[in-house]
This record gives C-alpha cells, sequence and structure tokens, in this order.
C-alpha cells in the first residue's frame, strides 16, 4: 500500500475513524517504522553468537536454529530459544530457506537475521521473508540480484561513476564471442563467473592462442558450481591489493562508509588477515575510494551494512570496483575496533526503520587487524583439520577481541567452514597493532587440531609484512599456492 492509495480512500469518501487508523498503519509501514521484538539468527558458529550479542544489547529476544551436527554448539545456548532445523548438510538445514521460514513463524519471529554465508545474499529468501512480513535483517531482494550477478554490478558501478576493471560490458556463455570481446579489452584478460564472487572459478589467459580452451574451462566450472554458465572478461592486473570499503546505507538514497580494510593476504581467495585502515593509501585516494563506495550505496538506494570491493593498484595508485557483497562481512570486526561502531546493531537499527546513526564516518582509532583462526594446517598446505578441540586458551587484553563458538572439548564438525575464530587486535598504530598480535597469537594455545596460528606467527615476522609490501603474487606465494 502506497501513500497514493491512501489518497485513493480519502476520495473515495471512505475515510472512518477505522480507516483513519489504517492509514496511520500503512504511513508507518511506508515509512520503514516496523518494530523489530524477536529475531531468528539463520546461521551457526562465530557469526550466529555475534549476532545474538547485538539482539540482546538491542533487547531483541532470540531464536537460534541448528542442524543436527551443531547439537552441542554455544549458539544454542546463548538465545532465548533453539530449534532442530535438519541433518548436517547444509543443504538440509542452514540452506533450507523454506524450514527457516517456517520456523520463524512458528515461533512468533519478526526479523531473521541471515548472518555470512548460507542464505545472507539470496535474493528469493529475502522476498520469501517479505511475503511472510518478517523483516530481512539486510538489504532489499533488489539490491541483493544486482550485486549478485557481476556483470549486471559493473554496470551498475559504471553507469554511478565508480571506476571499474576494463572489462566486457557483458557475460558470455560462446566462447566466439567471447574472444572478440578479449581482443578488444587487451591480453591478459581474467575470466570470472558472472554468478561466481570471491573469485572462485577465475582464469587468466595471457594470449589468443589458449583463449577458446580456458574459457570452456570457466564456462563449465561456473555452470557446474552456480548453476550458470555466464563468464564476464577484465584486464588481469598482476600486482594489486584488494581493498574493500565498509558503507550503511539507510535504503532512502542515504549512505555513510566505515573506512576501508586491506584483505591482500589471502589464500586461495580465502582472506586471511585483515587490517583497517589499509597500510598503503594516502588520504587523497582513500577520500576518493571511500567516496566512490559511498556514491555506489546511494546510487542504488542501498539499505543496511554492506561492502564494496576493490582492486587497487599501487603503481598508478588506480583504484577499480570488482564487486559489492551485501551482507555482514566476516572481517566486519576490523572496521568496529577502528570505528568503535557496532555494526550488527546498525544492521538492526536500519532494519527497524530508524536510520543511519551517524552522517560523517567515526574518526578511526589508531589500527585495528584480524587474524583467521581455522581448524587448517599451514604445514600440510592449509588441509582442513577437524577433530575435538583438546585445549582452547585464548589470549586476553586490553585491545584484544576474540570472536568464536569453540570452548575445550568443542568438536570441530567437518560439514562446514573451518573457522574456529577471529583474534582481532587494535594498536595505537599499526607497528603497535603489529606488536601486540605477535604476543597475542604466541600464547593463544591450541590443541587436538592443527590451526593457522603458526602462520599468522611467521607472517608478523616477515619484513614484507611488516613493511606493508604485499600484493597479489607475494601473498599466493605466501599461502602456499592459488590460482590468478
Ligand atoms: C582480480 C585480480 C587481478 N585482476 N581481478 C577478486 C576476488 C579476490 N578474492 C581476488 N580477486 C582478484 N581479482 C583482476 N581484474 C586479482 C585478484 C586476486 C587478488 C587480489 C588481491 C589480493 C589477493 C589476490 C589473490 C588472488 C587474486
Amino acid at each position: 500500500m502506497s501513500a497514493t492509495s491512501v489518497g485513493v480512500i480519502v476520495t473515495l469518501g471512505s475515510l472512518s475513524w477505522y480507516s483513519f487508523v489504517y492509514c496511520l498503519e500503512f504511513t508507518e509501514a511506508e515509512t520503514g517504522k516496523i518494530t523489530v521484538k524477536r529475531v531468528l539468527i539463520a546461521n551457526r558458529g562465530e557469526i550466529a553468537l555475534r549476532v545474538i550479542r547485538a539482539s540482546r544489547r538491542a533487547g531483541l529476544e532470540t531464536v537460534a536454529v541448528h542442524s543436527e551436527a551443531d547439537a552441542n554448539s554455544p549458539h544454542l545456548w546463548a538465545a532465548d530459544q533453539a530449534v532442530c532445523i535438519g541433518p548436517a548438510p547444509a543443504l538440509q538445514s542452514y540452506l533450507d530457506g523454506n524450514t527457516i521460514l517456517h520456523v520463524a513463524k512458528a515461533t512468533g519471529c519478526d526479523a531473521i537475521h541471515p548472518g555470512y554465508g548460507f542464505l545472507a545474499e539470496n535474493a528469493d529468501f529475502a522476498l520469501g521473508c517479505e511475503a511472510n512480513d518478517i523483516s530481512f535483517v539486510g538489504p532489499a531482494a533488489e539490491s541483493i540480484e544486482i550485486m549478485g550477478d557481476k556483470a549486471e554490478a559493473r554496470r551498475a558501478a559504471t553507469r554511478l561513476g565508480v571506476p571499474v576493471v576494463p572489462g566486457s560490458e557483458d557475460s558470455f556463455t560462446d566462447a566466439t564471442d567471447a574472444a572478440d570481446a578479449a581482443q578488444a579489452v587487451g591480453f591478459p584478460v581474467l575470466l570470472k563467473a558472472r554468478s561466481g564472487g570471491g573469485g572462485r572459478g577465475m582464469r587468466v589467459v595471457e594470449d589468443p592462442a589458449t583463449f577458446e580452451g580456458m574459457f570452456q574451462q570457466a564456462t563449465a566450472e561456473a555452470a557446474a558450481a552456480f548453476g550458470d554458465g555466464g563468464v564476464y572478461l577484465e584486464r588481469y592486473f598482476s600486482r594489486v591489493r584488494h581493498i574493500e570499503v565498509q558503507v550503511l546505507g539507510d535504503g532512502c538514497g542515504d549512505a555513510v562508509h566505515l573506512w576501508e580494510r586491506d584483505c591482500s593476504i589471502q589464500r586461495r581467495h580465502q582472506k586471511l588477515v585483515e587490517e583497517a585502515l589499509s597500510p598503503i593509501l594516502d588520504d587523497a585516494t582513500r577520500e576518493a575510494i571511500c567516496g566512490s563506495a559511498v556514491k555506489l550505496t546511494k546510487g542504488i538506494n542501498y539499505r543496511g551494512a554492506g561492502t564494496v570491493e576493490f582492486l587497487y593498484d599501487p603503481a598508478d595508485k588506480g583504484f577499480y570496483f570488482i564487486e559489492m557483497n551485501t551482507r555482514i562481512q566476516v572481517e566486519h570486526p576490523v572496521t568496529e575496533m577502528l570505528t568503535g561502531v557496532d555494526l550488527v546493531g546498525e544492521q538492526f537499527r536500519i532494519a527497524d526503520g530508524q536510520g543511519l546513526a551517524f552522517q560523517a564516518p567515526p574518526a578511526p582509532s589508531g589500527h585495528a587487524i584480524e587474524f583467521r583462526i581455522n581448524a587448517e594446517d599451514p604445514a600440510s598446505s592449509f588441509q582442513p583439520s577437524p577433530g575435538r578441540v583438546a585445549n582452547w586458551r585464548p589470549p586476553t587484553g586490553v585491545d584484544i577481541r576474540l570472536d568464536s563458538h569453540v570452548y575445550r572439548g568443542y568438536e570441530v564438525p567437518s560439514f562446514y567452514d573451518s573457522l574456529l575464530g577471529k583474534l582481532i587486535v587494535r594498536g595505537d598504530d599499526r607497528a603497535d597493532a603489529l606488536v601486540k598480535s605477535r604476543l597475542a597469537l604466541s600464547r593463544f594455545q591450541v590443541d587436538g587440531v592443527a590451526t593457522t596460528i603458526p602462520f599468522h606467527i611467521a607472517l608478523l615476522d616477515d619484513t614484507d609484512f611488516q613493511e606493508g609490501n604485499i600484493h597479489t603474487s607475494g601473498v599466493e606465494a605466501r599461502g602456499g599456492g592459488g590460482s590468478a
């Protein structure tokens, strides 16, 4: 119902006391002032705990859902209520949108927070929430859809005057059409899946001779992985950094940034370390990148928390939009430690129709850095290391934050990602943050499973990293392999 149809009721002369109240209700719904009281957390692990913490702070009741494999997971104990939604495989539990909607209705929830992964960037699920009068704590389905198609996202950015990597306007399933586009873009080119994101299924093509074979591989892999063989092309940059900007939008064209994060330490497109601010941006470039991110966020009337990703070329200080993530990200605590803003709290505030809490980004306080503690063995090419955590003694202290769902005796299920927790450290400046991190990581005791802690300690001892000299190729070498 829109304001116009409220007007229609009036012109029809049917304005009684009841319809007056009715109109007021519709006007409130229109402005988004729906009051959220009870929220279902459609996730597991550390992010489920993180969201429950923010819910409590906002005075919301919480309903946790879990698979059979997560029956001993602390997010069940932290919530007011917990419901088992199915067996271990995510397709039969955390990815089963219909069951989750059903549980939300049955338990009287008026909102669903999807966390990251699983249903967080599923436009159909966001629509399903809307159809059931449940507030999806995230952007409109349409924003998810635009940004879910990476070629479409590039077009949106271009239209709004945000620089994109030189590349194809369209995506392709036909190798001959794509080859023509590749000639226009110029070699080397990078093939990316339209529905992929996060760098999965990318292929570098050095010259026209190998193009067709690589394209066939890329489109087949994209079809198998994402159910969509559409592939688009970008000029390949061999020595770049990954800079991403945290944004918040009110859904009505207003938006604010919360500075950038530098995520250049990745292995096979899995981020391992993220920090803010970026050690290599000067103030003018920072202002330009963050300004571009805000322009995009405003331009699509984005609602909620989002991240605008850029490639940054230190050689000429060029920056290029690559994609936008329409969710709260794993690494959001880096920005929280830097700015003092509770980003999940802001998500709830916006979902509740209260708009943005501030008009300008809060001043950064020192430097923040996050280390992902995964149950993976860095000594054996980061192989997953599931099992029982026989000992878990994390460091504590001022400026040290641990987001984790792990406890001594916890069994790491093999069905989901291997994230045990995130250690986030704040320092007065980058050097201070690195010293504190080194000390914190060296007294972090974990037994029973292999973890990425030794990798992080070695990284902190690396002079290139200490000096901030990290770019794509160096990182992948350090991480022990990877494509692109
Ligand atoms: C690129 C690139 C070079 N050229 N795009 C995109 C998603 C992210 N996970 C990696 N991505 C890249 N996109 C073009 N046109 C190189 C990478 C890349 C990368 C970027 C920053 C830091 C580490 C990286 C590791 C591999 C690939």
